[in-house]
């Protein structure tokens, strides 16, 4: 039987699991979501952005099921757009999740199924429920690593490819030193 417990590390959210899997997502796998297309093709492709350490207590696509995970998103930034995950909603449209801020300083954006943004400012002890139906992003807004916790059903799964199409309608830029929240064609 599968292991039913794992080790969090509450200060800064790491994980230690015998079943931990994990992914690492560099610039160069995040062709076409960052809107300054010139500066990221200067940039080193090879830069991680973020990380992700992940513990699926059940097999993916049980019904009923919860895994846990964390992010770890690197400071950084893209012209004037700060380094941010690529966001999804899930497969299964209608899960929910959670995400708990452990470290550092961020904001999530948030698209529902009627296409209305929502954003909400991420700083260490914050807790965010996604309501079904919701696409997710988040966004490091500081100059150290932000990571966050999460908890989703083991049904959910991940659409990428909706959200890389509509986009999330909302860019969190640096402005005069300052994080500014604004709309898709903003300059
Ligand atoms: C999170 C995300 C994680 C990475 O575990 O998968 O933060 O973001 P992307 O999946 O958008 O690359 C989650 O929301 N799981 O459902
Ligand atoms: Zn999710």
């Amino acid at each position: 039987m599968d292991p039913t417990f794992a080790i969090v590390n509450w200060a800064d959210g790491s994980l230690d699991s015998p079943k931990l899997r994990s992914s690492t997502k560099k610039l160069g796998q995040l062709k076409g979501i960052f809107r300054d297309e010139d500066s990221w093709q200067r940039m080193d492709h090879e830069t991680v952005v973020y990380r992700v350490w992940w513990w699926e207590p059940v097999t993916p696509g049980t019904e009923g099921g919860l895994f846990w995970g964390t992010t770890e998103i690197l400071p950084g930034r893209v012209g004037q757009e700060y380094f941010m995950t690529h966001g999804h909603q899930h497969a299964v449209l209608d899960r929910a999740e959670f995400y708990g801020t452990v470290a550092g300083k961020g904001m999530l954006i948030l698209r529902d199924e009627n296409s209305r943004n929502r954003h909400e400012e991420m700083s260490p002890g914050s807790l965010h429920y996604i309501a079904g139906k919701t696409a997710h992003r988040v966004v490091n807004t500081g100059d150290t690593p932000l990571r966050f916790v999460a908890c989703w059903p083991s049904d959910a799964g991940h659409d990428y490819a909706t959200i890389a199409e509509n986009g999330f309608g909302m860019r969190v830029m640096e402005n005069h030193g300052k994080p500014s929240v604004m709309g898709d064609g903003e300059v």
